[in-house]
């Protein structure tokens, strides 16, 4: 709770260009929370440098994906937007959640399973204990909600399990948090293999619509996304490529599958997937718009980032300095 309102906190790693798998799992619904709660939204940098980051394009996309963030409908007069490392509440809650997570369950991460396997030559600590700054972020706020997408569900599941451990040894130290995961946005997939999430720091861009590609992109994009050799606009087991493209369909149009199906009844697979392509091409039209102008103003946009961490420190600071408290550390403030 934040003055009598509940709060509502979400992170996105400037890892990459976002896609239509960040917008439509997280993004697009962070902005439904900020009439009926306090929320905060942070740009993640911290937890993109578990993974080698080039400086130059770590702080190009630190800026833009706050931008974006303001060109999806986040308002920094009603949310409180801010970047991660300006606050260091975040990395000294990290250290001391470190001390109340077990490395079993560190181990069970599945995001910590793919991210080593796949960069194998820098399977890094920060890699593995990158849930519990999570967990930091999340706490730090008394968050009361969290909306991600699927992937995330575990490691939302163990920061409820870090703030109960706390709470059982310092009472009524952590509000505990609840996932909150959209239906047709939950899991995105990628358009060249559909068994796979959709992922900004994949290498192949064709499997990946960016937020900010242009109409002709995404639609070339759509009519490359493997499908399968039956005919039907159909939503069914086995039809992952269609079934990718119908959620995506349902997520910009707000329509049912059947709507959908009967839409589509009788059409092929290319009308289909350009069909696909403009409702989102049109969906992110006006985003684009916005973000390019918020962009255009750096100076603006790094004072909304030194305001935002300001309300974010205020908040922060309060918690951390009450588990130190309770922690037994001495405070000569
Ligand atoms: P990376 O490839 O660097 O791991 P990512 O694309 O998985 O990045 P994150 O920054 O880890 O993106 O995720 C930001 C938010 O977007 C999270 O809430 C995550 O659950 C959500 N998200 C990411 N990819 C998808 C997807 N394909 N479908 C739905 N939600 C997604
Ligand atoms: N781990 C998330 C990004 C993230 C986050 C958060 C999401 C960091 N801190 C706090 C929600 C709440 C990811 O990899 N997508």
């Amino acid at each position: 709770m934040f003055n009598g309102q509940k709060v509502s906190f979400s992170g996105i790693q400037p890892s990459g260009n976002l896609t239509i798998g960040n917008y439509l799992g997280a993004l697009k619904n962070f902005s439904s929370y900020s009439e009926q709660y306090k929320c905060f939204y942070c740009v993640v940098d911290s937890h993109a440098i578990t993974v080698r980051q080039v400086p130059a394009e770590l702080r190009r996309r630190t800026y833009e994906t706050l931008a974006l963030y303001m060109a999806a409908g986040l308002d920094p007069e009603k949310n409180t937007l801010y970047v991660q490392s300006h606050v260091h509440e975040h990395a000294e809650l990290a250290w001391i959640l470190n001390c109340f997570t077990m490395f079993g369950e560190l181990s069970r991460m599945t995001q910590f399973k793919d991210k080593s396997a796949k960069h194998a030559d820098n399977i890094n600590a920060g890699l593995f204990t990158y849930p519990v700054l999570m967990a930091s972020d999340i706490l730090l706020y008394q968050t009361d909600v969290v909306p991600v997408g699927v992937d995330q569900k575990q490691h939302v599941e163990l920061c409820r399990d870090i703030a109960e451990r706390v709470n059982q040894i310092y009472p009524d130290m952590f509000t505990i948090p609840e996932p909150i995961i959209s239906t047709t946005g939950r899991k995105i997939m990628s358009l060249a293999d559909p068994m796979k999430k959709m992922s900004k720091s994949d290498e192949n861009t064709n499997a990946v619509v960016y937020i900010l590609d242009d109409k002709d992109t995404i639609i070339r994009k759509f009519k490359r996304a493997v499908t399968d050799s039956d005919m039907e606009i159909r939503y069914a087991e086995g039809k992952d490529g269609i079934n990718n493209l119908i959620n995506i369909y349902a997520c910009f149009t707000g329509k049912s599958n059947e709507e959908i199906e009967r839409e589509f009844a009788g059409k092929g697979y290319g009308d289909f997937k350009m069909a696909v392509g403009e409702v989102c091409a049109d969906a992110l039209a006006p985003v684009q718009a916005r973000f390019n102008e918020i962009l255009d103003d750096k100076t603006a946009l790094e004072v909304q980032m030194k305001k935002g961490a300001e309300e974010a420190s205020y908040v922060a600071r309060r918690t951390l300095s009450k588990l130190q408290k309770k922690l037994g550390f001495v405070q000569v403030r």
